[in-house]
């Protein structure tokens, strides 16, 4: 994945999936997240699905070109992806990211992009649940550029715990207000690798300043920011992971392959010295200035715990 000043659809380049998502404003630099595997892997290309696997994981890619209307091509394209998924053998999905172009903006229906996109990628799922089980921890946010890029990440033998956060709604949950279908994701996903000596690693989706279901601290960066990493810690508590058998809990310093959304740029800074505070000094994070899924919400975040 190269986040970047310009979108460039999923290809195979010496083998390897190479997306680059317009996520990247051109005051900032561009980085790459690379998926690594230590196996022989093996890649291919269906369509518009860009895939590299290695017996136990696969890492899938496709993007849905600018739309009048998204929900039918997202759903197609979700359907695709899961058919892919279940014929390879990687029922198992852990974890998806979704970055959708101009994401609060209305389609030519009138209907904001995003609630547009969550109506494709939950009849998609309502017809996948008995084959590719639950839903996956996940980002939604916005993106620099029309069309959807959406990649994700599945397994064969490890375990995928899905994670909720008690002081929010599910997101599956939500009211109608938010849009005609919920957001298809869990708050995370605790992986647990079945190669002998392997970490168990816990996958957070983005998170917000959202309390049960409502966005709270309106206008108020510090505050979001505050209740943000509140949420997150409450995710990867000890308590919270105890609910589900697994695990001894973790703290926010031990979050790492941090993305941290910021809708105005005036705010970065601020974010920039509240996350330096909070996240280890060894943290790998990146700040990406993004329009986030509610036009209210100013920040969102996600990372990886292991
Ligand atoms: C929220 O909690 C904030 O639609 O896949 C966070 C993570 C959010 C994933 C998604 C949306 C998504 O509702 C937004």
């Amino acid at each position: 994945m190269i986040y970047q000043h310009t979108s460039e659809p999923p290809v195979l380049r010496d083998g390897a999936p190479q997306v680059g998502v317009h996520m990247v404003d051109a005051g900032a630099e561009p980085f790459a997240e690379v998926w690594l595997t230590d196996k022989p892997a093996r890649s291919g290309t269906l369509d518009a699905l860009v895939w590299a696997e290695d017996g136990e994981y696969l890492f899938c890619a496709f993007r849905v070109e600018k739309q009048a209307v998204y929900r039918q091509p997202v759903r197609a394209a979700y359907e695709a992806a899961f058919e892919l998924a279940d014929r390879l053998g990687y029922t198992k999905i852990f974890r998806m990211w979704n970055l959708v172009g101009h994401i609060t903006r209305d389609n030519a229906e009138g209907m904001e992009n995003y609630r547009d996109f969550c109506i494709g990628r939950a009849e998609a799922f309502e017809r996948w649940s008995s084959r590719i089980g639950s839903m996956p921890a996940a980002t939604g946010i916005g993106a620099l550029s029309d069309g959807i890029d959406c990649y994700f990440l599945a397994c064969r033998e490890g375990k995928a715990t899905f994670l909720e956060n008690p002081l929010q709604t599910p997101a599956y949950k939500y009211p109608d207000q938010y849009g005609p279908k919920s957001p298809s994701f869990a708050r995370a996903t605790y992986l647990t690798q079945v190669e002998e000596h392997a970490t168990n690693i816990v996958y957070v989706s983005g998170t917000a300043s959202i309390i049960g279901d409502e966005t709270v601290c309106l206008e108020d960066i510090d505050g979001q920011l505050d209740l943000t990493i509140g949420n997150i810690e409450t995710l990867i508590s000890r308590g919270n992971l105890w609910l589900h058998g697994i695990g001894d809990g973790y703290r926010i310093a031990d979050l790492d392959f941090i993305k941290v959304y910021v809708r105005d740029a005036e705010h970065l800074p601020v974010v920039r010295a509240k996350c330096a505070e909070v996240f280890a000094a060894h943290a790998n994070v990146v700040y990406l200035n993004v329009d986030v899924c509610r036009p209210d919400l100013l920040v969102e975040i996600e990372g990886i715990c292991r």
